[in-house]
């Protein structure tokens, strides 16, 4: 059994939870410790005593730890990745990139821990100085989705440590085996007992107790609207970032290229089965393309690749669970007694290995106003909305709840330069996938889709930090 990691001291628990791989559910990878309310609450203690001496560690110390943390994720790189997509279902090559991602980020926080400044400004006043400086917020919980196992909670611990607070990791049930080995390399890496702390467990459980606890100073969450809901009405006026879902537009028009706005369809709406907040889900394509990109998409999509992750030459892993798969099944299902048509895809795939295994799904002749354009799958599923021109497209791109990303694809500079603008989406991509981001860049939406400064790059510092203000007079 994998142990809890607890004020610096690796615990066991009665009970222990299976990792299961979704490619094949005969292969049980490990079975993780559980934690309950208790030892919750005992993770926040230790985390709540070691965060003053923590918040006043040097740079230097926070970016060594960062630093060999990286620099162990980068060198066993292939191990993790192979360990990330058995549990989590993403071909292999995405799940060495996203260790590769992962290490980059604990490497670009390192650095980040030692760039932090301060201003100092002169008063109106005379004689008088004024200083503006950053403080650690103190104990931070963490809670992380199931669909990037290591890039999401590096992007979160990273500068939650770099900035000096103690953490409170709680990732979700799906991915155990990751986030263990994420926290052992930081622990061995030399974080402080009690500075980071990891908690395996059932949501409703762990995540709850930390939500209800005054000594978790702040929350960054990263997972489901519903569960993000839950979280903002657990800490009213509170210190939350929320990175929620998307329904994230991908615009394809006339004078686009046309291999290239299929490669951006299929990249975004599909690698990593769909399964990424930033997919494109509503392919929203004029006329003059519309036939020419819907048949070569939905050829390119039957001919894809779809198994077991691990195995060579797959080009689409399994969905992460039948829970999963019964919601994308439930929405194909809706979305056809709603009037769109399946174009490819839609069947459950028998392999060699019992899994997931979802064909990449079509769905033509639909309208903004269907289900299947305003609720997120969260699958390998798209949807495409016919629209005449670059009006309406703008239109169409816009008229949905979330805001996380839009893309376009065109050869227009005036369309393209528009759409930069009037997007409303926290990222905007031209003539690039929707998803798939850069490690050291700002990253968050808007509208429903985000609350709370954005995650990562230099903006990271922005929740993970206080700001103090000094007068002084000589
Ligand atoms: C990416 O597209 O590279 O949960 C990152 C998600 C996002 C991360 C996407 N928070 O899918």
């Amino acid at each position: 059994m994998k142990p809890l990691l607890i004020g610096g001291d690796w615990l066991r628990t009665s009970h222990g939870a299976g990792n299961v791989n979704p490619s094949d559910t005969a292969d049980v990878i490990d079975t993780h410790a559980e934690a309950g309310i208790a030892e919750t609450q005992t993770a926040i203690a230790a985390a709540r005593d070691a965060a003053p001496a923590w918040g006043r560690s040097t740079p230097q110390e926070r970016h060594d730890i960062l630093r060999r943390a990286g620099d162990e994720l980068l060198a066993r790189r292939e191990k993790l990745g192979r360990l990330l997509s058995r549990e989590e279902g993403k071909i292999l090559p995405e799940g060495i990139a996203e260790a590769t991602r992962a290490a980059q980020i604990l490497h670009f926080f390192a650095g980040e821990a030692l760039r932090q400044t301060g201003e100092l400004i002169p008063s109106v006043r005379p004689g008088i100085t004024v200083e503006i400086t950053r403080e650690p917020v103190g104990v931070v919980g963490i809670i992380t989705p199931w669909n990037f196992p290591l890039a999401i909670p590096a992007w979160k611990i990273a500068p939650a440590l770099a900035f000096g607070n103690a953490v409170v990791f709680k990732p979700a049930e799906l991915v155990p085996g990751s986030a263990w080995a994420l926290a052992d390399i930081l622990h061995r890496a030399g974080t402080p007992p009690g500075v980071l702390n990891l908690l395996t467990g059932p949501g409703r459980v762990v995540g709850q107790a930390m939500l209800d606890d005054p000594r978790i100073d702040a929350i960054t969450f990263t997972g489901s609207q519903a569960t993000g809901a839950r979280v903002a009405a657990a800490r009213p006026g509170g210190r939350v970032q929320l990175e929620m879902g998307g329904k994230n537009p991908l615009v394809v028009l006339d004078d686009a290229d046309l291999d290239r706005a299929v490669h951006c369809a299929l990249d975004g709406g599909f690698f990593s089965t769909g399964q990424r907040c930033t997919a494109s889900s509503r392919l929203i394509v004029t006329e003059g393309i519309h036939d020419r990109f819907v048949s070569r998409l939905a050829d390119r999509l039957a001919a894809l690749k779809v198994g077991h992750a691990l195995e060579e030459g797959v080009e689409m892993g399994p969905v992460v669970s039948q829970d999963q798969l019964d919601q994308d099944l439930a929405h194909i299902e809706r979305a056809r007694r709603e009037g769109g048509h399946l174009r490819t895809g839609g069947e459950v795939l028998r392999r060699q290995t019992r899994g997931y295994f979802l064909a990449p799904t079509l769905i033509t002749g639909t309208e903004p106003a269907m289900t299947i354009n305003r609720e997120e799958v969260f699958g390998p599923v798209a949807s495409v909305i016919r629209v005449r021109d670059y009006d309406a497209a703008l239109a169409a791109a816009n008229d949905t709840p979330f805001g996380l990303c839009a893309g376009i694809c065109t050869t227009s500079l005036k369309h393209a330069s528009d759409f930069k603008r009037k997007a409303e989406a926290g990222m905007v991509m031209v003539n690039l996938p929707t998803a798939g981001v850069d490690y050291h860049v700002p990253f968050g939406g808007r509208k429903a889709s985000s609350h709370g400064p954005k995650e990562q790059g230099t903006h990271a510092r922005e929740f993970f930090t206080e700001t103090k203000i000094a007068y002084t007079a000589p």
